[in-house]
C-alpha cells in the first residue's frame, strides 16, 4: 500500500508561548494570592485552561508558559493537570518562571521581555512558528486557521482581533485595517478608541494573540532588548513598530472561533473584573448559554480531582436539598438547601436551610445553616457562618465584603474572619 502524506499541519511546526504573568488587579481579592490565569472558571477549570486547551485541540503540542506574579497556585495546577505531554514525541509543557533563565535578578519587564529572556529555550525546540497567547481569556479558537492565514499572506506578524463596543476598547490595542486585512494603524489602549469605518459604535481590538515566524521574532526581540527607550512589551513596542513596517496583518476571531451547535454567537470574554467574572460564570447556567462547556469536539482540559458524584440530600427535618438552573460539580453535598441559578465548583458543601441565588462558589466552600446569599462570588475554601445574609442590605454588604457598584459581593476568608471577630 502506498501512503501519501496528509496536509501539513502548521500547528505541528509551531509552539505556543503563553503569557501568564499578569496579576489581573481588577479581580480585587480574587487575585491577592494567585495570578489571573490561575483563577477558577466554569465549575472545574481555571482561566488558563482555555488557552491551553485551544492549543492542544488545534494540534499544538509544544507549549511554554511564562509565569511571574504569585505563580504558586498556577504552577501547581499546571504540574497536576498538564503533565501528559510526551517528550519522546517532542511534546512538552515548559513552565518558565521569571528570573530563572536570564541568570540575572530580573523579572520580566514586559510581555516581549518574557519571550526574549527565554530565547535559548525556544531555540532548543526549533519551532518554525510561534503563537503568543495571553493566559487570561475565555474562548474557543482553532489556532491552525490563524497559522494558515499567516503563511498564506506571508505576514511578519499576524494579530488576532475582534470587534468590541468602542467604549470597552480603551483597555486594548485598537487597530485599523485595509481591504486585505493589513493593519494600517495600531494604538495601544487609546483613551478614545478609533471607530470601525462602517460602525461608529464599534472598534477593532487586539486579542493579544500573535503569530510570528520564530526567526523573525527572534531578531526583533534581540533588537528590542538593546533599545533603552523600549518598555519591551508586545502591545506598546513590538506590534506598533511592525505596523509601521507594513508587515502586520489582522486575523479575525470570527474566522477561527470554534462553536458548538448550541452557541448563538462567537464567544470571547475577558473576565477581568469581579462583575464580569460573576456574570460569565452565572451565564453558564442559562437555558441557552453563550459558552457551551458540554461541547465534545473541543474539550476544555484541566486538572480533575478524583471526587465522588454530587449528592443531594433530603434532611431529617424534611428539608429538600435541591439545585435548579444550576451547575454543581463533583464532590459537592447539597444538604437541605435551596440553590438556584448558581455555579458550585468541586467539593462545596451547603447545609440545611441555606438559600443560594446567583452564587458562584469556588472549590471547597462551606455554607452553614440558614445562610442566605444572593449575587455573590465566594473564594476557595471560605466557610460561610451560620445565618449570614448577603445581598439584601447594600450598606451592610459593603461594610464587610467587596461590593461592586453593580451589587456583586466578593467574599474571601479574611473578610469572613473580620466579620466573625466583630460579633
Ligand atoms: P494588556 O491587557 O495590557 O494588553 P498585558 O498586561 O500585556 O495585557 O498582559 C498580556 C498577557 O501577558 C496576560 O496574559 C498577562 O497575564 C501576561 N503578562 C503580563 N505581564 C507579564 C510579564 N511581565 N511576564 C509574563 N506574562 C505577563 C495586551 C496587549 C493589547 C491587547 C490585550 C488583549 O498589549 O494590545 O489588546 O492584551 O487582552
Ligand atoms: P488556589 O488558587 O489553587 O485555590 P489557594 O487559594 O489555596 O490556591 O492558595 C493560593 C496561594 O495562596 C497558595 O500559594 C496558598 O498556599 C496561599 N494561601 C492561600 N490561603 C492563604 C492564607 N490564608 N494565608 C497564607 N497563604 C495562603
Amino acid at each position: 500500500m502506498v501512503h501519501t502524506p496528509g496536509p501539513t499541519r502548521l500547528a505541528q511546526q509551531s509552539m505556543a508561548f503563553v503569557l501568564a504573568g499578569g496579576r489581573g488587579s481588577r479581580l480585587m481579592e480574587l487575585t491577592d494570592r494567585r495570578a489571573k490565569p490561575a483563577v477558577y472558571f466554569g465549575g472545574k477549570s481555571r482561566i488558563i485552561d482555555f488557552a491551553l486547551s485551544n492549543a492542544v485541540n488545534s494540534g499544538i503540542r509544544r507549549i511554554a508558559v511564562a509565569t511571574q506574579y504569585r505563580a504558586h497556585s498556577l504552577i501547581r495546577h499546571l504540574q497536576r493537570g498538564w503533565s501528559f505531554f510526551r517528550a519522546e514525541r517532542n511534546e512538552f509543557l515548559d513552565i518558565l518562571p521569571a528570573s530563572q533563565q536570564s541568570g540575572g535578578e530580573n523579572w520580566y519587564l514586559g510581555t516581549a521581555d518574557a519571550v526574549a529572556q527565554n530565547i535559548d529555550v525556544i531555540d532548543s525546540y526549533e519551532p518554525e512558528y510561534i503563537v503568543i497567547l495571553a493566559g487570561d481569556h475565555i474562548y474557543k479558537m482553532d489556532y491552525e486557521r490563524m497559522l494558515m492565514q499567516h503563511v498564506e499572506t506571508g505576514a511578519d506578524v499576524t494579530v488576532g482581533c475582534l470587534t468590541l463596543k468602542r467604549q470597552e476598547a480603551s483597555s486594548f490595542g485598537v487597530m485599523a485595517v485595509d481591504n486585505n486585512s493589513r493593519i494600517v494603524d495600531f494604538v495601544e489602549k487609546p483613551a478614545d478608541p478609533p471607530p470601525l469605518p462602517d460602525d461608529p459604535d464599534k472598534a477593532l481590538a487586539s486579542m493579544g494573540i500573535y503569530v510570528f515566524n520564530w526567526s523573525v521574532l527572534r531578531e526583533l526581540l534581540l533588537d528590542d532588548a538593546d533599545d533603552a527607550t523600549s518598555s519591551h512589551d508586545f502591545g506598546k513596542d513590538i506590534i506598533p513598530a511592525m505596523v509601521k513596517g507594513g508587515g502586520a496583518y489582522a486575523h479575525f476571531f470570527s474566522d477561527s472561533c470554534v462553536m458548538s451547535g448550541l452557541e448563538p454567537a462567537p464567544y470571547w470574554r475577558d473576565v477581568g473584573t469581579v462583575d464580569a467574572f460573576w456574570e460569565a460564570n452565572i451565564d453558564l447556567t442559562d437555558f441557552v448559554p453563550g459558552l457551551d462547556l458540554f461541547h465534545e469536539d473541543w474539550p476544555i482540559w484541566t486538572y480533575g480531582e478524583v471526587v465522588p458524584p454530587a449528592k443531594f440530600i433530603h434532611n431529617e427535618e424534611n428539608r429538600r436539598g435541591r439545585a435548579v438552573s444550576s451547575m454543581v460539580s463533583g464532590g459537592c453535598i447539597i444538604s437541605g438547601s435551596n440553590i438556584e441559578r448558581s455555579l458550585l465548583f468541586t467539593k462545596c458543601h451547603t447545609h440545611s436551610f441555606s438559600e443560594l441565588f446567583e452564587v458562584v462558589a469556588l472549590p471547597k466552600v462551606v455554607v452553614n445553616r440558614h445562610a442566605r446569599l444572593k449575587r455573590v462570588v465566594i473564594d476557595r475554601g471560605v466557610e460561610i457562618p451560620e445565618g449570614l445574609v448577603v445581598g439584601e442590605d447594600p450598606e451592610e454588604d459593603a461594610r464587610w465584603f467587596r461590593r461592586t457598584d453593580a451589587g456583586t459581593c466578593l467574599i474571601t476568608r479574611p473578610m469572613i474572619e473580620r466579620w466573625i471577630a466583630a460579633r
